[in-house]
């Protein structure tokens, strides 16, 4: 089995760590002895931002291979939603590249959906980037990344309505306006509360549009040489916002990949 693993806060580890990731091989084992790694946690105390030092292992994540380039992270938006969170708590993992086209046996038994993400948590694994996240909040809770309920649905009707758009043949049929309204709507909430969808500080509600925003910009200037209006200034510059964020750059998938994996939508 070969895995790669991430220290978040070692910067110097970039996305080039996917290249040297080889794929994995069917024998899935965990006798491989791992090392303990040493990283900064930061903790929030009347104000002050204290720095403590903690052990860990790092985290076993299954995340989807890349088709255009196998051995390097693929293009799933849930998968790198838990990625972004896993970098925003400094939380060192290791990524187990899965070849969706051809899931091996041992990750069929521990995934019986043969869905990635999948992390192993106090020995057990999940599935689900929502339950993932949750569990990962209630475990690490610092920094907290929760929102209020009142705004963790925040933009949430973007990408069923791009999904709708990208798919859509007939260009009357109201997917380019549903999208349009969603947009507009989500360009007054940060105009009014942003720069982020929980005001200051990046949430995981942010973590979870953002790749999918990712994949927006990038299928739909593919596929229909589309782009955010100008008229919406405030999503525009929320995407840029969110796309430089290191921890975005290190765990975003290449555009190949996006293009390849939104093909067969789009044609069928
Ligand atoms: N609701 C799940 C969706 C996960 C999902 O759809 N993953 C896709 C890749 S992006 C997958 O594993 N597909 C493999 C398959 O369906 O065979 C989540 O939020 O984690």
């Amino acid at each position: 089995m070969s895995t790669a693993s991430f220290s978040p806060s070692t910067l110097s580890l970039s996305s080039s760590l996917f290249s040297s990731c080889k794929r994995i091989s069917p024998s899935f084992s965990f006798s491989v002895p791992k090392p303990h790694i040493f990283r900064p946690q930061f903790r929030r105390l009347k104000n002050l931002r204290l720095v403590m030092s903690a052990v860990s292992d790092p985290l076993e994540i299954c995340v989807k291979d890349s088709v255009t380039t196998p051995g390097r992270l693929g293009d799933c938006p849930f998968t790198q939603r838990v990625l972004l969170t896993l970098e925003e708590k400094h939380l060192p993992y290791d990524v187990k590249l899965i070849d969706l086209a051809n899931k091996p046996e041992w990750f069929l038994k521990i995934s019986p959906q043969g869905k990635v993400p999948l992390i192993k948590l106090d020995e057990k694994w999940i599935a689900d980037s929502d339950v993932i996240t949750q569990a990962l909040e209630e475990k690490y809770p610092d920094p907290p990344l929760a929102v209020p309920p009142e705004k963790a649905s925040v933009g949430s009707k973007i990408f069923p309505a791009f999904v709708s758009f990208l798919k859509s043949k007939d260009p009357n049929d109201g997917t380019e306006q549903v999208l349009l309204t969603e947009l507009t709507s989500f360009n007054d909430h940060i105009r009014e509360n942003g720069p982020f969808i929980n005001g200051k500080e990046i949430s995981s509600a942010d973590l979870s549009l953002g790749p999918k925003l990712h994949h927006l910009e990038i299928a739909l200037g593919h596929y229909k040489k589309w782009s955010v209006p100008e008229s919406l200034p405030y999503v525009r510059s929320y995407m840029k916002s969110i796309f430089s964020l290191d921890s975005f750059t290190k765990t975003r998938a290449q555009p190949e990949d996006v293009i390849a994996g939104w093909g067969p939508k789009v044609m069928g």
